[in-house]
């Protein structure tokens, strides 16, 4: 029998601690509607996420949950998409999560073309330790820990592009359902689905407000002739950031996966292969 997936089935797992009106509820809302719509049941999901406000994501998700150290949730994912590819595995980050700590696992995983989809939150600042500038604060705004201002500010849809990244995505947490379907677009491509989310931070961010990115954030879908598939078009759209900050698909492209690569999609998954438990033991004796 075929049941129905409903929103009920990815319920919140523990009570949600994040801030009223917190950007966060809205990318809650939108990925749980992706994978409604998608029809993805929670058993078949794996969600990977750091440490951050943006960590917590998947603790508020009912379905398969890892968290791993702050910057790490890519090598995990990539692990486990490794050994079951019939999981649909999703990484999430906050910014400084993901280019901060885990710049280095960023940077790589695009390259290889793994085929997982990585959310990751940009507020701006270091959320859960209260504020302080990240890679991607503003130049020029003031934290306590900046008081001189933040000054650098890294653009990085631009660094996805460069790096070939096979999927380059941003929505806004304001945009529910623009979101979910790009949620919905990244899960089925194939290969590896950066999504930057435009995340309002209520309590330590009071410049990039819900008011300030609704001023200047546009479609991407409504911009005539616009290509996802050339690439130098992309880069110059992944740089644009000031009076209009572009959502929807910056880039887009075919490539051939990791897996692929390193063999796994033809040979049966590691999933699958019979665990003898008298080779386990002899394993262990080994480092007796
Ligand atoms: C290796 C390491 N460095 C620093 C910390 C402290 N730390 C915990 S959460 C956090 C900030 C998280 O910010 P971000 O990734 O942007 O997520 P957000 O809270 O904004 O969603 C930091 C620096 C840590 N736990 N581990
Ligand atoms: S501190 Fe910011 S990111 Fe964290 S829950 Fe509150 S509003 Fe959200």
């Amino acid at each position: 029998m075929v049941t129905k997936v409903t929103t009920e089935d990815y319920a919140a797992a523990s009570e949600i601690a994040w801030c009223p009106g917190c950007g966060n509820f809205g990318i809650l809302r939108a990925v749980r509607k992706a994978l409604v719509s998608l029809q993805i049941e929670p058993h078949r999901v794996l969600m990977v996420s750091g440490i951050g406000q943006a960590g917590k994501f998947p603790h508020y998700t009912r379905c398969h949950v890892l968290n791993e150290l702050h910057g790490r949730p890519i090598p995990a994912a990539t692990a486990a998409k490794i050994v079951n590819p019939e999981l649909t595995v999703i990484a999430i980050s906050g910014d400084g999560d993901a280019y901060g700590e885990g710049g280095n696992h960023f940077i790589h995983s695009m390259n290889r073309n793994v085929d997982i989809t990585y959310l990751v939150h940009n507020n701006q600042v270091y959320a859960l330790t209260k504020g302080q500038a990240c890679p991607t604060t503003d130049l020029g705004y003031t934290t306590r820990m900046n008081p001189q201002g933040a000054w650098v500010s890294l653009r990085p849809l631009a660094l996805a592009v460069a790096c070939d990244c096979s999927f380059v995505a941003r929505g806004f947490a304001g945009e529910v359902d623009h979101l979910a379907r790009l949620v919905e677009i990244g899960v089925k491509h194939r290969g590896f689905a950066l999504i930057e989310i435009l995340q309002p931070c209520v309590t330590f961010n009071n410049k990039n407000t819900f008011q300030w990115y609704k001023q200047r954030v546009y479609k991407l879908e409504a911009e005539v002739g616009y290509n996802p598939g050339d690439r130098a078009a992309a880069f110059n759209k992944a740089l644009e950031w000031g009076d209009r900050i572009p959502i929807g698909v910056i880039y887009q492209k075919e490539r051939p996966l990791f897996e692929e690569y390193i063999g796994v999609s033809a040979a049966a998954p590691l999933v699958r292969e019979e665990i003898n438990p008298l080779q386990f033991r002899e394993l262990m004796n080994e480092f007796k």
